[in-house]
């Protein structure tokens, strides 16, 4: 005997053909995605974005950092609606899925409920948060913090890209801040279905991750002053080669990373070398140090670990270091209730399923803060991600946005 519902499943090709129409705008240059945060590409995939969730029934909201709301109007106008969401950013050398599957996934959803009349008490909103990556304009997350009341939308507009560009003045360029007050909306839940970015699905071959908690992020960005001086007359006891102190610091983040397996991680991806010349002996070095653990204690200890270390390298080798704090958020437990829809939906249709804790960050870890949200993951091929190779399956994408479809429809009470 079919359980209720058990049958009801989005039209799986359909969301594959549009993962495949997004990712073609903002390409690559080895099959993956280059759609930064606020650039002319970003909005072109948010104008295809507003085409479809038109054509899907949608009205749009669009508030002052950007953010986007499709709404799927519900027979309650007084009740708080279910958000749906992520982002369609993309890492410079970005895969078609990071964030992309959770906007077109939650599309999908609403596509779905108009092709079977599906009526809901709660309205239901596909939300697209601007610059989740943070690449662009650190930190990551940016507008939903904003939203969340993490930071002041001040603050975000004047973050400066490498080139000098304000994100708010490069938001009003691309024709994308709108009007709503971020953070006036209230939510009665919120669902960002993900792709894992890790290998542990894949591994334990689960088609989805009910994800319970997600780890906390800690970015440093660390400056160090030595001198500039010639590569080849310049004697070895005189230089001040900050490009050495940097490789030194980066070898103890390894270490202070491993001295918490196995759960904690850190690395270095942001790195600016001046003058980057090859025949110069660098003079000053602008490098972020990302650790990230499930347990803040952890986090606050590779935090203060990283800067006694990195003081008394920089001190040894006579230079200048300097630190700020430009990107971070505690580990996340999500809400039980919504967690229990992810997990009830995954029983009810077959799918193979673990709780999981998230590896990356997702706007889903703010706006936590404000209302009850849980997330759902499907798996990646070798857990790749931020990395042009990225890739799932159309299974993998199905099964997560069935799962999405059924939590989704739980908290938002079928009226028809
Ligand atoms: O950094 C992160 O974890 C996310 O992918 N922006
Ligand atoms: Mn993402
Ligand atoms: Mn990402």
């Amino acid at each position: 005997m079919a359980a209720i519902g058990e049958n009801l499943k989005i039209n799986s090709e359909r969301l594959w053909d549009s993962l495949m129409d997004m990712a073609r705008v903002g390409p690559g240059v080895a099959g993956g995605n280059n759609r930064q945060t606020v650039t002319d590409a970003d909005s072109e995939g948010r104008h295809l974005f507003h085409t479809w969730a038109e054509a899907a029934g949608c009205s749009m909201g669009l508030d002052q950092m950007g953010n986007m709301f499709a709404m799927r109007a519900g027979t309650d106008p007084d009740a708080l609606p279910v958000y749906v969401g992520s982002h369609l950013d993309t890492q410079p050398t970005g895969g078609k899925y990071d964030g992309v599957l959770g906007v077109l996934g939650g599309l999908e959803l609403l596509r779905t409920m108009s092709d079977l009349d599906i009526k809901t008490k709660h309205p239901i909103v596909v939300t697209n948060w601007t610059n989740e990556e943070g690449t662009r304009y650190a930190p990551a997350m940016l507008s939903s913090g904003v939203f969340a009341g993490l930071h002041s939308q001040e603050w975000a507009y004047e973050r400066t890209d490498a080139d000098g560009k304000s994100f708010g003045d490069e938001l009003a360029r691309i024709g994308w801040r709108g009007d709503e007050t971020v953070g006036a909306r209230k939510m009665h839940a919120f669902f960002e279905l993900h792709i894992e970015q890790g290998p542990i699905l894949e591994a334990e071959d689960k088609q989805i991750g009910v994800v319970t908690h997600g780890q906390g992020l800690s970015w440093t960005e660390i400056t160090i002053l030595g001198k500039d001086a010639h590569t080849g007359s310049t004697p070895m006891p005189m230089r001040k080669n900050a490009g050495l102190a940097m490789a030194r610091i980066l070898d103890r983040v390894e270490d202070i990373a491993m001295s918490h397996a196995p759960h904690a991680v850190g690395a270095a991806g942001h790195v600016n070398v001046y003058p980057n010349s090859r025949n110069v002996i660098p003079g000053k070095v602008v490098f972020t140090v990302d650790f990230r653990s499930p347990e803040l204690a952890v986090i606050q200890d590779m935090e203060s670990r990283l800067r006694v270390e990195a003081q008394e390298i920089c001190d040894t080798m006579g230079m200048e270091v300097s630190f700020e704090k430009v990107g971070g958020f505690d580990p996340v437990t999500f809400d039980e209730t919504c967690v229990q829809a992810v997990r009830s939906a995954a029983v009810r249709l077959g799918y193979s399923h673990m709780d999981l804790i998230s590896g990356a960050g997702h706007d889903a870890c703010w706006i936590n803060r404000v209302a009850p949200t849980a997330m759902i993951m499907c798996p990646c091929v070798d857990g790749l991600s931020h990395n042009e190779a990225e890739e799932i399956s159309p299974e993998w994408a199905a099964a997560g946005t069935d799962v999405l479809l059924h939590a989704v429809l739980e908290t938002a009470i079928i009226t028809a």
